[in-house]
């Protein structure tokens, strides 16, 4: 257990936090947005949250609206919004002008054969990445889901639940701490206030988290458990159709009696991760640095002679199925990245040709 409890936000109650007016700063409003404001669009704008993505619009949040507007750019993926992103809403036309550049971004390649970048949520301070004490605790996993926080220097931390069915939890925490150096990890019982309170001090006002990880490792339950008296995800489950809210791409910031923001995510089956070069350096820094002082620079740690990596693993200093997880990670995010970059590139190229058509057919 951590000293984390020792800061940890107080308790308000629903009804209380839904009667004060909300802030920019209860937003997760920072000085890095403001910078990034043009003195004239003060009077034509406002900044709104975008809390929820539709198929067919954003629900916006801002300090004087709670709507839903049109979608932003949905067709290019570096313009297109996602949950947690902040927009300038246009005051006289129910529309965003502009997305602010944000502070953090989590996306992945999108499932299937498709070539595409789906993004996951913006402007995240910290990523949840939950697994349970059973057999979901997997190694390999885990270091994908912490390639994605390190990327996008947003702070991970590892949440393991069922910890209540499980005979030894403490062995699965040892385990995840090795992960990377200072890793906060939690065992805990997702269906108990008392365990879940050491998440506190991440859900402070103004700060996101977000949980992520397989389905049925207990990200709604922990949702559920921190929105507490407001269960409002269980809510939203009896008005709506169950099935719409479970099994669909449905995501939602919700807003937490601690003044934080939580956002649940569906169960991810196959992360696939892409453009997250830095966040691999990162998870995988012990392998990285041994490869510098290979004799050759192009080493690829195979049969060369010289390799520091392979005699790291002949030392037992580095674990063999380490590398062989690196190099499968490294593989698929330099592929992932590489057929994305050429479909958007066909993509574009192919607009110009319509384009040029059209012109020419007007002439
Ligand atoms: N005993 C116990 N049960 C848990 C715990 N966490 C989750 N569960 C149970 O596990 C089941 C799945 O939990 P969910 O919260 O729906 O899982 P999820 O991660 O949201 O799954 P998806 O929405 O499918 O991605 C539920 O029946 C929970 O009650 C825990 O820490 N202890
Ligand atoms: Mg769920
Ligand atoms: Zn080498």
């Amino acid at each position: 257990m951590s000293n984390n409890h020792l800061n940890a936000p107080k308790k308000t109650s629903m009804e209380a936090l839904m009667r004060a007016p909300i802030t920019l700063a209860d937003l997760g409003w920072r000085q890095f947005y403001n910078q990034q404001l043009e003195a004239d669009e003060f009077e034509i704008t406002v900044p709104v949250r975008v809390m929820a993505v539709y198929r067919n619009g954003l629900h916006v949040r801002g300090t004087e609206c709670d709507k839903t507007i049109q979608h932003y750019c949905p067709n290019e993926d570096d313009k297109k919004a996602t949950i947690g992103d902040w927009l300038l809403l246009d005051l006289g036309q129910n529309r965003a002008i502009r997305r602010l550049e944000r502070l953090s971004l989590f996306k992945r390649k999108a499932p299937g054969t498709s070539r595409s970048v789906q993004l996951i949520a913006a402007n995240v301070d910290t990523l949840m990445i939950v697994s349970s004490c059973n057999q979901d605790f997997n190694i390999a996993r885990f270091e994908r889901y912490l390639a994605l926080a390190q990327d996008a220097e947003v702070t991970p931390v590892v949440v393991l639940t069922k910890a209540d069915q499980a005979t030894s939890p403490e062995d699965y925490r040892r385990e995840a701490e090795t992960l990377l150096p200072n890793l906060c990890v939690e065992a805990l019982n997702a269906t108990d206030l008392a365990d879940v309170e050491v998440l506190l001090p991440w859900c402070k006002t103004g700060q996101t988290i977000a949980f992520v990880g397989s389905s049925g490792v207990g990200k709604s339950t922990l949702t559920n458990t921190l929105m507490g008296e407001a269960d409002i995800v269980t809510q939203g489950i009896r008005e709506d159709d169950a099935k719409g809210r479970h099994t669909t791409t449905h995501r939602e910031l919700y807003r937490l009696p601690y003044g934080g923001w939580v956002l649940d995510t569906p169960g991810i089956r196959e992360l696939q991760l892409t453009d997250v070069e830095q966040g691999l350096a990162s998870v995988f820094s012990d392998i990285e640095e041994r490869s510098s002082q290979c004799r050759f620079r192009d080493c690829q740690h195979i049969t060369e002679p010289g390799c520091a990596v392979l005699a790291a693993i002949k030392s037992g200093e580095l674990e063999e199925g380490r590398l062989r997880r690196w190099r499968k990670l490294v593989a698929e995010n330099e592929r992932n990245s590489l057929s994305i970059a050429e479909a958007r590139t066909k993509d574009k190229a192919f607009g110009k040709m319509i384009k040029e058509a059209l012109a020419i057919k007007k002439r």
